[in-house]
Parts: C-alpha cells; sequence; structure tokens
C-alpha cells in the first residue's frame, strides 16, 4: 500500500478496472428488482461546467446506492445534441455543426468520464443521429395522421436576429432569450402537437407523482391552467354589426359573477371586429398594426404598458341589456380564449389599469365584509377577492356569494342561449416548427395535388445533410435543392420536402425510453427492455426544467403509451431538482458605465469583522474592484470554475466529494477553493488512517473482552451508520459526508487491542462512503483485503444490539441552573435517578440545609432538583 494518497493513480486503475469488466452494462435480469435512474442529458458545448458535474455527481450517488441495495441499476448517458449554438458557432468558426457538436461530445465525454460515474456507455446516444431522430419522425407520421399533430398559420414571436421562432418562454422581457433582439410578431404555417387534448390528463396525473417536489407540480399546474368560468355571448347593438358575420361577440370569463359590473368589452387586435371596424378608421387600423409589432408572450404582455382604442361599436350585456362599448386592447390575447373579455375594471386590476388610463366607468358590484373603502383611484387586492364577496348593486344577484351567483347567472343566461358554463385550460398546442437547419427535418413532403403527405416509413430517416457549413442564420435547407426537390410518395409528382425542422424540445421529450433499446433497428422502443425497465425511478435535474421539458416528457409518455409502445403513464416516478452552483462576482465599472467581470481566482476579498467581503483587491494591479454576491456560475459573469482543472488539482474523488459535501441537493451550493481543500483533506486523513493501521485492518487480531469504551464506540460507529442510512433514504448526501467524517474521528479513538472493532468500523465507512467517492474507497477496499467487490455487496445494516445503551448521562439541574451531571444505569427509575442526583458529591454541596421540593425528570436528558 502507498503511504499517500495519489489520486490521479489510483482513479485511472479503478476506472480501468471498471471499464475492462463492464462493470456498469445494465442487461435485463429479471430475477432483480430494477433501478432506473438519469440524469438529464447535456447539450454538448464542449466543456462541463460545475452545474453538469453536480447533477451527475447526485445522479451518480443515487446509482451507486441503489445498487448497493441489491437492485439492477441503470444509469445511462446521452447528448442532445440539436440546437442552435452549433449553427452559431458554424458562422463565426466555419465548421459544420455536425462536426462541431460530435467533436464537442468526444471532449465532453472524456471529461465527464474523469469523474467517474458508474455509466453504461453502450447505451450512449445522440438525438443528432438518424438513427435516433428517424424514430422521431417515424412517430410524428403517425401522430399527424391522428390527427395529433396538425398544421395552422399561428402568429409567431419573430426573432430577427436569429432569425428564427421563439417560444413565449423563449421570451424575456420582450427580447430573444439568446439574441436579446426586440421580438417581433409573424404569421407563418406551422406544425403543432395536440398537446391540449391531453390537458386534464397531464393535469390529474400530476396528484398521483408523490415522489415530486410540490413546487414542481404547482408550476406544472399553473402552466396548464386550468379554470371554470362562463362562455358568454354579447350581443352586438343593431348599428354595431356592419362587416360581420357574426352579430355577436364571445366571451370568456372565471367571474360571471361580476357580470353587473362589465363597462366596457376590450378585444385583441386580431380579432374580426377590430378588422371591421377600422375599415373606415384609419386611426384604428394604425394602432392595430403597431400591437403587431412586439412579444406575444403571457409574461410580457402582464407588464406591458396597456394600451387602446375605441372601436366605435356598441354591445349589450346579455344580463341587463345594458349597451357597453367595444374598445380594442392590447392585452387581450387572441390565441387564448376567445381573444375578447367582458372587462370589469373595479374586480380585474388589468381591467382597472385600463379604465383608468381611458377614464372609463369602475362600478363596484362585489363587496367583502370589513375590507376598507373601496376607492376607485387606487386598485387595492381585496377587488379581486372572490371567495370572501358578495354581489352588490347587481339587481338579482345582490347578497349571494361567488358559487350562487355564478349559479344564478347560469341559470338565467342558459335559458336565453346567452351563455354557459364551460372549463378552460390556460395550456396551448406547442407549436414544433423551426426554421433551422441543425434540427430533426419534419417528416412532410408538399405536393400540389395531395398536399402535406407524411414520409412513408421505408423513406425514413430523413437524413439532415450533415456536411454543409451555414454561411447565415436561418432556415439552410431551403436553399439546398438536393434536399427538398424530391417526388410525392402519393402520386409521384413532382414535389417539395418540408424544410422546417423539430423544436429540440421534441427529442429530449423521449430519450428516456430510447434508452432502453439504442440501437434497435426495428423498434423505436424494445419491447422486452420497456417491459422491464419500465419508466425512469429516479430523474435528476435542473429546476429551470420543471415547467417546459418535464411537461413535454410527461406528454410523450401519454401519446407513447397510447401508440401501445409503452405502458406507463408518466416517465419519472421520482424527481429531485438540484439547486444551482453560486460563485462570487467582482466588477468594475468601465467608462462606457459598462461592468466588466473579474474571476474570483484574480481577486483577493477583504471582509469586515464578521466575515461578510466588503470589497476587493485585484491582483493584476492591486485596484480595487467591487463585490457583487454571490450569483449562479456563468460565461457572462466571469464566475466559473472548470471542472477539469478542478479534477487536475484534485482528482475526481474530491470534486465529487466536495459537490456533495457543501450543501443538501436541492439547495445552492457556494462555491469556495477552501471547501474544495476541506474535502480533499479529508480524503488524505482517511488514507493515512488506513495505511497507519494498515497491518492491523489487514488481519486484525481477536479482540480483548468487551468492556465500556468498546460498547461506546461500536455504539457510536452504529449511530453513524444509521443516520448515513436514513439520510441516503431521503437523498440528503451533504450530512452522509459528516456521518462519515464523524465516523473517521471516532475509529481514531479506538485504542490498540481492538482490532476487529477497527476493522468493522473501516469496513463501514468505506461502504457508506462508496457512493460519493468510489475511487479511493475502492482502492482502500482492496488494498486492505476486505472480501468481494465494493459497490457489489450490500449497504451495512445497524447492528440494533449495538444501539443499547446500558448507562446514560443525565444533567442535572438546581432551580434550572446546570451544576453537574450523572452516570445512570439506562433502565433506572425516578426514585434512583433522584437518588443518583442528590447523592452526588458537587450537588449535595449546593443543596445542603435546603428543602428539595420537587424533582423534575426528562428522560435520558436531565433532573431538575427544585429547592429552597
Ligand atoms: C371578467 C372578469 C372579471 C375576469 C374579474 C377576471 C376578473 P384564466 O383564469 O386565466 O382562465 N380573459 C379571458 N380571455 C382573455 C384573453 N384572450 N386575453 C386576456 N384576458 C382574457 O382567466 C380568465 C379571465 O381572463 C377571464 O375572466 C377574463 O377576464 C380574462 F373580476 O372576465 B375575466
Ligand atoms: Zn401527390
Amino acid at each position: 500500500m502507498q503511504e499517500h494518497y495519489q489520486a490521479h493513480l489510483i482513479e485511472a486503475e479503478i476506472q480501468k478496472k471498471w471499464s475492462d469488466s463492464q462493470r456498469f452494462k445494465a442487461v435485463v435480469d429479471r430475477e432483480k428488482e430494477k433501478f432506473y435512474c438519469l440524469s438529464m442529458f447535456p447539450y454538448p458545448s464542449g466543456t462541463p461546467h460545475m452545474g453538469h458535474v453536480r447533477n451527475y455527481t447526485i445522479g451518480d450517488v443515487i446509482s451507486r446506492y441503489q445498487r448497493m441495495l441489491g437492485k439492477n441499476v441503470l444509469q445511462p448517458m446521452g447528448w442532445d445534441a440539436f440546437g442552435l449554438p452549433a449553427e452559431n458557432a458554424a458562422i463565426a468558426h466555419r465548421i459544420a455543426p455536425a462536426k462541431w457538436t460530435r467533436d464537442n461530445i468526444a471532449q465532453m465525454k472524456r471529461q465527464l468520464q474523469r469523474l467517474g460515474f458508474a455509466i453504461d456507455w453502450s447505451r450512449e446516444l445522440a438525438t443528432c443521429d438518424p438513427e435516433y431522430y428517424r424514430w422521431e419522425q417515424w412517430l410524428f407520421t403517425r401522430l399527424f395522421r391522428k390527427g395529433l399533430i396538425y398544421r395552422k398559420l399561428g402568429a409567431v414571436n419573430w426573432d430577427p436576429v436569429d432569425r428564427t421562432v421563439l417560444a413565449n418562454e423563449q421570451v424575456i422581457d420582450g427580447r430573444g432569450w439568446r439574441s436579446g433582439a426586440p421580438v417581433e410578431k409573424r404569421e407563418i404555417p406551422m406544425y403543432y402537437l395536440r398537446i391540449t387534448a391531453y390537458a386534464e390528463a397531464l393535469l390529474e396525473a400530476l396528484d398521483a407523482l408523490d415522489k415530486w417536489p410540490e413546487r414542481v407540480k404547482t408550476m406544472q399546474r399553473n402552466w396548464i391552467g386550468k379554470s371554470r368560468g362562463m362562455q358568454l355571448r354579447f350581443a352586438l347593438a343593431k348599428d354595431s354589426r356592419e362587416g360581420l358575420d357574426d352579430p355577436g361577440i364571445q366571451v370568456y370569463t372565471t367571474r360571471p359573477d361580476t357580470l353587473m359590473g362589465a363597462t366596457y368589452l376590450a378585444v385583441a387586435p386580431e380579432h374580426p371586429l377590430a378588422a371591421a371596424a377600422a375599415r373606415d378608421r384609419p386611426e384604428l387600423a394604425a394602432f392595430i398594426a403597431e400591437c403587431r409589432s412586439g412579444s406575444v408572450a403571457e409574461a410580457d404582455l402582464a407588464t406591458l404598458e396597456k394600451k387602446g382604442m375605441a372601436t366605435g361599436r356598441y354591445a349589450r350585456n346579455p344580463l341587463s341589456g345594458e349597451k357597453l362599448p367595444v374598445w380594442v386592447a392590447n392585452y387581450v390575447l387572441w390565441g387564448y380564449g376567445d381573444g375578447a373579455v367582458m372587462a370589469v375594471p373595479a374586480h380585474d386590476e388589468r381591467d382597472f389599469a385600463f379604465a383608468r388610463r381611458y377614464r372609463l366607468p369602475i362600478r363596484q358590484v362585489i363587496a367583502v365584509k370589513d375590507a376598507p373603502r373601496f376607492d376607485a383611484t387606487v386598485w387595492q387586492d381585496w377587488y379581486a377577492d372572490k371567495e370572501s364577496g358578495v354581489c352588490i348593486a347587481s339587481g338579482a344577484l345582490d347578497g349571494l356569494p361567488f358559487s350562487a351567483a355564478f349559479a344564478k347567472v347560469e341559470q338565467i343566461l342558459g335559458k336565453r342561449g346567452s351563455g354557459e358554463a364551460k372549463t378552460r385550460y390556460r395550456l396551448r398546442d406547442w407549436g414544433i416548427s423551426r426554421q433551422r437547419y441543425w434540427g430533426c427535418p419534419i417528416p412532410i413532403i408538399h405536393c400540389g395535388d395531395c398536399g402535406a403527405v407524411p414520409v412513408p416509413d421505408e423513406q425514413l430517416p430523413v437524413r439532415l445533410p450533415e456536411d454543409v457549413v451555414p454561411e447565415r442564420s436561418g432556415s439552410m435547407l431551403a436553399e439546398l435543392p438536393a434536399f427538398h426537390e424530391t417526388v410525392c410518395p402519393r402520386c409521384g409528382k413532382p414535389a417539395r420536402r418540408e424544410t422546417d425542422t423539430m423544436d429540440t424540445f421534441v427529442e429530449s421529450s423521449w430519450y428516456q425510453f430510447r434508452y432502453l433499446s439504442p440501437r434497435n433497428h426495428r423498434a423505436m422502443i424494445d419491447g422486452e427492455e420497456v417491459a422491464y425497465w419500465k419508466n425512469v425511478d429516479q430523474y435528476v435535474g435542473g429546476i429551470e426544467h420543471a415547467i417546459l421539458h418535464l411537461l413535454y416528457a410527461r406528454f410523450f409518455t401519454k401519446l407513447l403509451r397510447d401508440e401501445g409502445l409503452v405502458e406507463c403513464d408518466e416517465p419519472f416516478e421520482r424527481l429531485l431538482t438540484q439547486g444551482m452552483v453560486l460563485a462570487d462576482t467582482w466588477y468594475r465599472t468601465t467608462d462606457d458605465g459598462q461592468r466588466k467581470w473579474y474571476h474570483p481566482d484574480d481577486v483577493a476579498a477583504d471582509t469586515d469583522d464578521k466575515g461578510r467581503i466588503v470589497g476587493g483587491t485585484l491582483g493584476a494591479d492591486g485596484g480595487a474592484v467591487r463585490y457583487a454576491g454571490m450569483e449562479k456560475m456563468a460565461k457572462s459573469k466571469n464566475n466559473g470554475v472548470d471542472p477539469e482543472t478542478l479534477v487536475a488539482a484534485y482528482g475526481a474523488d474530491t470534486v465529487r466529494l466536495y459537490t456533495i459535501f457543501t450543501a443538501p441537493p436541492e439547495s445552492s451550493l457556494e462555491w469556495s477553493e477552501s471547501g474544495v481543500e476541506g474535502a480533499h483533506r479529508f480524503l488524505r486523513r482517511l488514507w493515512r488512517y488506513c495505511y497507519d493501521f494498515r497491518s492491523a485492518l489487514e488481519a486484525p487480531g481477536v479482540d480483548k473482552a468487551q468492556d465500556e469504551t468498546q460498547r461506546t464506540i461500536r455504539r457510536a460507529i452504529h449511530e453513524h451508520l444509521g443516520s448515513a442510512r436514513f439520510d441516503y433514504e431521503r437523498n440528503q448526501f451533504n450530512t452522509v459526508v459528516s456521518a462519515a467524517m464523524k465516523l473517521l474521528n471516532t475509529l481514531y479513538t479506538i485504542e490498540p487491542g481492538y482490532d476487529a472493532l477497527r476493522r468493522e468500523g473501516m469496513e463501514i465507512l468505506l461502504l457508506l462512503l462508496f457512493p460519493i467517492a468510489p475511487h479511493i474507497t475502492e482502492k482502500l477496499w482492496d488494498s486492505l483485503g476486505f472480501s468481494g467487490t465494493i459497490g457489489e455487496k450490500g449497504i451495512p445494516e445497524v447492528d440494533p444490539t449495538a444501539l443499547v445503551q446500558d448507562e446514560l448521562t443525565l444533567v442535572v439541574q438546581i432551580n434550572g441552573k446546570r451544576r453537574g451531571e450523572i452516570r445512570v444505569a439506562a433502565d433506572a427509575d425516578r426514585d434512583r435517578i433522584v437518588a443518583a442526583a442528590t447523592g452526588e458529591e458537587k450537588i449535595r454541596r449546593h443543596i445542603e440545609g435546603k428543602t428539595l421540593h420537587r424533582a423534575v425528570v426528562v428522560a435520558k436528558k436531565l433532573v431538575n432538583l427544585v429547592v429552597a
């Protein structure tokens, strides 16, 4: 055995051993319970960042732990390989996106492998491989025939810089999430996945996901946004119907109880009524055109300055017959509901703001008991309170609370045919067309006679030409006749291939099932493999995917189920969302007012007497830099730590141990170099212990007779084991490491002559640490001659007899003040405890000559003597 811990030698040796023996290859074994552990696959940007390291270390700890529990564990890895950065790199460096991506994959794979993850690399896949996307196209054609994918013209967010359509969630504050350019609105034909057909199923199934964080489920619920309301019909006044087929306006409202408070109607700029009214009103036409630029994302609409214009048309309140003006307003969404709202300024905050701006009437129709006075000049939150309000100034509805008023309106308007109850979802169909090159081609052929024809199975995959270097952003396929010139599969006439590609979220919606049979040429998902592995038992990934990726993956699982390809309803049984990795940020403000960021390594921090950072000095010039707090590690803040450098400096086990120990998996991790050193010191100390006691550990003699010290130490060892196991089960790995550290301290207290105890303790410690620091523990295991292969052995059980306490230490208080301690038998009764306390030398001095009034015994903790 080497005297010193040499991480690099050990790690290379152990990793070779793993790969030579194909240790992590997962094979169907019906005798064994399966465990499918999956971490979100990375985009192959070229270099892993600390977020990846954290994500995959957590997944690896879980995988290895489950293996130790005797389960047949599958942990695969792959590459989310399509997407914009490859195109941008292609333009910047004149390199084909395919080559750029594959080079990055090779490099990133090497770096990840250096961390020693227990991955079955034989199942590796990349979504840009034709063998992968072929099946996506295959599924597309089926969903298209079923009508679950359809084509329609849609208003989309157009990013003028990236020249692509953005999903709503890719628009941040009205700007493209990657380019930062203000987005415009455009109408183009697009393919949509009918996720709305599954809205209720996706919502309902959330309740059964009891191993998902509540927070994530809430986000999904809100995104699906189910509401119960009424569909109302406002008839247009006789003189307001010109140029319209429909003499009424449909609106959807969740607050029919406020109907008598409606003071105007508002329609979206795209609404037919807006167009009809604009015909003889140029200023209205100009306003509508203005609304068309700008984002369609809801988040932006919420913060948008509310603008509108009257149409000069009127409609009648279906309940009262009152004549209400119809406005065009930019805050009404065309894609949502009917693109029209009944505006109730007194009880809806957006309508309130709008009414104030355009001096429209604000009429209170809901009163809340004990609420402050209604004041039409300032919005107060209680105005929107639907639970505790009752109707006022509403005729037949007066005095009714929400649900009774709802029922009444439903009853009256139902009879008149002008309203009915309706459930709606905010969720909208998923537009999957992208005008991009580096993506999965949409398998459709457009024929002048036959229309949109799905590509037949035998012509799949529709291969993306890979040897091309895009010269500018946007859809290149449209400029490649060799790609898009084809013949119609139905009639044989010349036809044009679709040149849009799919949203990359499509690839990541079903990869969890392709891992089960990544090389299967006959089927998308192998029946036998999926019958065994089923769905993912544990999924690990970032909270930033809490809504879309997880919702889409859940949606695809239901699509695949309905295609008969899988049996499960949900893809991920248990979900862990790991926290972010943060680091200090330092900057100087440049002359042009920009912030220039300095890497924490180049700055010496100045702290105050409480250890808080107050400022810093830049090593390079000795000048001051300002502190901007801990932020997510990012290139833009120049505060990233390169995992490869770290591994080179300390070894993989240190990096793994550090990321696990520093914070619970779901909390953010505040980076500190000294923390890494601390983790490394612990591993060196572990090694040193094994080296120093190697002969005792390798060939333990027979221990001396059991005595009190021996029992105390053994109890401590098993207590640490118990708490570590408990924490493993609840994915609280940082405290597993604390327990291991305490355990090592305990082992240091063992005196010579107790070899068997030492060996038992070391065996437990190595096994507990193995999932977290697998190389050093396996090496020590082998060197010290423990039997079998570590990690294939079970995790040790707590020995209940070791936990029995024969004696306890109790604190003795006099009138609530601590005065001493006593040792008593663990099963001593009250009288014996009080007798022991009053008999104790130090205590006796304090109570001499006084009267004992009362004694309070708190089991296993203390005894308080009340004296006077
Ligand atoms: C009258 C009303 C009074 C409303 C009130 C709210 C409060 P959810 O829960 O999101 O479904 N709405 C309907 N269609 C809209 C559209 N296309 N663009 C913008 N807003 C629209 O919300 C439904 C509510 O959102 C509806 O109820 C409607 O405003 C508005 F005190 O009608 B409400
Ligand atoms: Zn045809």
